[in-house]
């Protein structure tokens, strides 16, 4: 009986597996590789390649082929019967695109189980460099964007989100404009979700709506996913040559079955020729079904905010996204670019003195927050490291009335600031009960409460919150391995870990509500 469900995620720094026992909802193993360390040819830095414009953001493509393959291997090299495996589905880190020539298909349908990935797919890319969703070089882009939407009422209004400068329209804009001739030999344009979706199947795969909606290139209706021709148009007028949409593959639902594993996987690794393969996903919605659908804060390097978009709601203003979900439903995420970048900043510079923290580091880093009562005048700060989306700010840490030199008070200021803006700019999930809290800092009880307070909701955590979208895609292969619905599937594989919930404090929600007006107030002079 082919019983285990597995999950992948290619984030921004590392590659992770989990593998779900679908008949006990039991964790059957994982893995995980971190690209810095892995790979140290590709001298990137928290997987980003080096850049003399610190606003370009890019991964390296056969960087991201060798981690799949790696993080593979590594789950090969452990005692899980990989042939158990039914099921799986991967996602990554949303927006970020792929540029191939025409010999990907072949290169894809050829492999065997001796091909050395990075050798055998060495030559398909015709731009060497895969954008990522930090980066802010496209300013000029967006603008050209919303301008030749506005007759149609804006990219909102086509697309579901405003122009973006990490989405892809912006990204291809950029660089086609820039590099006519890369352009020109480019015959297919991956998400990367689809990309590595592909590399599992051995044919280009369809992106699904999860996170072809977060591309400023789909239309905005989600019963009949699809690109959008008004968003196209303006594209390839920009560009000024056509055929975008003959690069992009299809679009497909949430979860979609893509077909059968390529026999490399079974060669080399010893899969079932019959493992299935879903649709791949952005992360964003990775995690949101990896924490049972229910509204998620993200603590990780990036901070997002998350939940379902109620089908019969008006889409709200505001600084968030809407992204395809479950089939027929939408999501809606907050995404703040300066998420743990921040703490990892802080801990080096007050407590290790650049030297890597160690766990007994972050424990000392963690008392520096102080006594947890709030207070309304507690030190705020607006903490960026790199540019910022939620709001839309420059680079630039500004301290507001104290300096950089007390450790304590920096440290609390930026954890307090944190959770301010968090609550600031997630209008979308104002009226949550309860918040999943995932990712690193979910393991701070001091994030957890000051969440917690901030929304006035009850937080909580998972097992495995530290990998909620490779979970996520696990549940989903689970799910699809026993036929069941989405909220059963949530019900028997994402367990809460009752230890963890948090309650808010009635004084410090209060305090919360005045620091909120006081951040904006000061936000609005800055
Ligand atoms: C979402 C976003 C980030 C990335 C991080 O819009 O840009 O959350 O998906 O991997």
């Amino acid at each position: 009986m082919k019983s285990l469900a597995l999950g992948i995620e290619l984030s921004t720094q590392s590659a992770k597996a989990v593998v779900l026992d679908a008949g006990s909802g039991c964790v059957a193993g994982g893995a995980q590789i971190n690209y810095d360390e892995c790979f140290p040819s590709y001298k990137t830095s928290g997987g980003v390649l080096p850049h003399d414009d610190p606003s370009v953001r890019q991964t390296h493509p056969l960087m991201l082929v060798e981690a799949l393959e790696a993080v593979i291997g590594e789950l090969a090299g452990g005692d899980l019967p990989l042939d158990r495996i039914g099921a799986m589905k991967i996602d990554a880190m949303q927006h970020c695109t792929v540029y191939t020539r025409e010999s990907l298909i072949d290169r894809l349908a050829s492999r065997t189980g001796e091909a050395n990935p990075s050798e055998h797919f060495r030559e398909v890319f015709s731009r060497d460099r895969a954008p990522i969703w930090e980066d802010r070089s496209t300013a000029s882009e967006i603008e050209a964007l919303e301008q030749a939407l506005a007759p149609h009422g804006g990219a909102r209004a086509v697309t579901g989100n405003r122009a973006e400068m990490r989405f892809p329209a912006a990204q291809i804009m950029k660089w086609a404009k820039e590099h006519p001739e890369e352009y020109e030999e480019t015959h297919r344009i991956f998400l990367l979700s689809a990309f590595l979706t592909s590399l599992m199947i051995g044919r280009p795969a369809p992106v699904d709506t999860g996170d072809g909606y977060g591309s400023n290139l789909n239309t905005f209706d989600i019963l009949c996913p699809g690109w959008s021709p008004e968003a196209i148009e303006a594209v390839e007028r920009y560009i000024g040559t056509g055929n975008l949409s003959s690069r992009l593959d299809e679009m497909t639902a949430y979860d979609a079955p893509v077909g059968s594993i390529h026999r490399y996987w079974v060669d080399r690794y010893g899969f079932s020729p019959e493992c299935a393969v879903l649709a791949g996903t952005g992360d964003n919605p990775a995690t949101l079904l990896g924490c049972g659908g229910q509204a998620v804060v993200s603590l990780g390097s990036s901070y997002t905010v998350n939940g379902v978009l109620p089908a019969e709601a008006a889409l709200p203003d505001g600084e968030f996204n809407v992204f395809g979900y479950t089939p027929g439903r939408c999501m809606a995420l907050t995404c703040f670019t300066n998420g743990s970048k921040l703490h990892d900043r802080f801990i080096r510079e007050y407590i290790t003195d650049g030297r890597e923290p160690t766990l007994e580091d972050w424990k000392v880093y963690g008392e520096r927050f102080g006594h947890e009562r709030l207070s309304e005048d507690e030190p705020l700060m607006l903490p960026y490291l790199l540019d910022e989306s939620a709001p839309p700010r420059s680079a630039g840490i500004v301290r507001g009335g104290f300096d950089a030199s007390d450790a304590g008070v920096n440290i609390r200021s930026l954890h307090v600031s944190q959770a301010v803006l968090l609550k600031m700019y997630s209008g979308h999930l104002a009226s949550a009960r309860r918040l999943c809290v995932v990712g690193g800092g979910s393991r701070s009880r001091v994030l957890r409460q000051l969440v917690a307070d901030a929304f006035g909701a009850e937080t909580y955590t998972i097992r495995g919150a530290d990998a909620a979208a490779p979970s996520g895609c696990a549940v989903a292969a689970a799910k699809a391995l026993t036929q069941s619905g989405y909220e059963e599937a949530a019900e028997r594989y994402v367990q809460m870990d009752p230890e963890s919930v948090v309650q808010p404090v009635s004084t410090h929600v209060e305090v919360m509500e005045r620091l909120v007006r006081r951040m904006r107030e000061w936000t609005e002079l800055k």
